[in-house]
């Protein structure tokens, strides 16, 4: 058990090997300025280092999931000081993309622009009632620039994706279900609980068999199929010979749970 804090976001590592991500600026909604960036960046290295099993991103306060990217900070910015912060903001939602275990993103408040693409480079999205989602960049005269316009449309399909983008459009947590923005909607307070069964069911799975379903599944997203199909043989049959396939299959056989290592 471990807890590592910087001045706006908090690591909490658990037993179980679940780790929690809080970004904690509730008096901005967990505005995301350079600052904070950092530390996600440092908190994901740390998960990282610790051998997480899961990891929960969320946000501090009652109202906030991320409310974006800090407007204050890019009111200013030139080309090139944007061009910065953007490639900021992609590191982060990459570090959240190839995080050797699930990330979920308990959304329990407003998640708009770089707050959804934060969401979108989770694994998977559970939100409370409570949560309203959208990208609204084009009303700040700007556009997704955190990977939404390309995350976003893989999730939800283009059509659903411009019609978020365009209009602007922040959409409650019943919606966003519909979309299939989120994998799922709970009771504002029931959230947290909700996502600490998931994420401790997900701790107990074979490791090595997740990092490989999760890498699978990511090259649909950035490998045309036949190279992710050549991905999924060989990721396949590294599995063979593990403790934990001859365990899980031997289990199985038995008709006993297995033990993984
Ligand atoms: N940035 C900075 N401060 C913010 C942000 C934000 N995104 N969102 C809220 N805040 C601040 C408010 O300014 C306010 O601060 P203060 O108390 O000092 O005035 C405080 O948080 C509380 O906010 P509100 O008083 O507005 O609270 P409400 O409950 O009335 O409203 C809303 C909450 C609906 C969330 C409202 O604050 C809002 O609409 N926020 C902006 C949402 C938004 O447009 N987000 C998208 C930002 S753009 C973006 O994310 C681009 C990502 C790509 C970046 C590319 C880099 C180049």
């Amino acid at each position: 058990r471990s807890n590592v804090s910087w001045d706006t976001l908090t690591l909490d590592v658990d037993d179980d090997g679940v780790a929690t991500l809080t970004v904690n600026r509730p008096d901005k909604l967990n505005a995301l300025n350079a600052e904070t960036l950092e530390a996600m960046l440092e908190a994901l290295d740390e998960a990282e280092a610790q051998d997480v099993r899961v990891l929960v991103v969320t946000g501090a306060g009652d109202k906030g999931f991320i409310a974006g990217a800090d407007i204050g900070h890019m009111q200013e910015l030139s080309t090139p000081e944007a061009q910065e912060y953007a490639e900021l903001g992609h590191r982060v939602c990459d570090a959240i993309e190839s995080f050797p275990a699930p990330v979920i993103a308990a959304v329990n408040g407003y998640a708009f622009g770089g707050g959804c693409e934060v969401a979108l480079a989770c694994d998977l999205r559970v939100a409370s009632e409570r949560a309203v989602i959208g990208q609204p960049e084009i009303d700040l005269g700007i556009v997704p620039g955190w990977g939404g316009t390309q995350r976003l449309s893989r999730l939800i399909g283009d059509e659903r994706a411009r019609r978020l983008v365009f209009f602007g459009d922040r959409i409650d947590a019943s919606d966003a279900y519909e979309y299939g923005l989120v994998g799922e909607v709970v009771a504002h307070d029931q959230l947290e609980d909700h996502v600490a069964e998931m994420a401790k069911e997900l701790a107990e799975k074979p490791k090595h068999a997740m990092q490989v379903a999760k890498e699978s599944l990511n090259m649909v997203h950035e490998e045309p199929q036949n190279a992710g199909l050549a991905f999924e043989r060989r990721a396949w049959s590294s599995l063979f010979g593990t403790h934990d396939q001859r365990e899980g299959m031997s289990a199985f056989l038995d008709k006993r749970d297995p033990e993984f290592e």
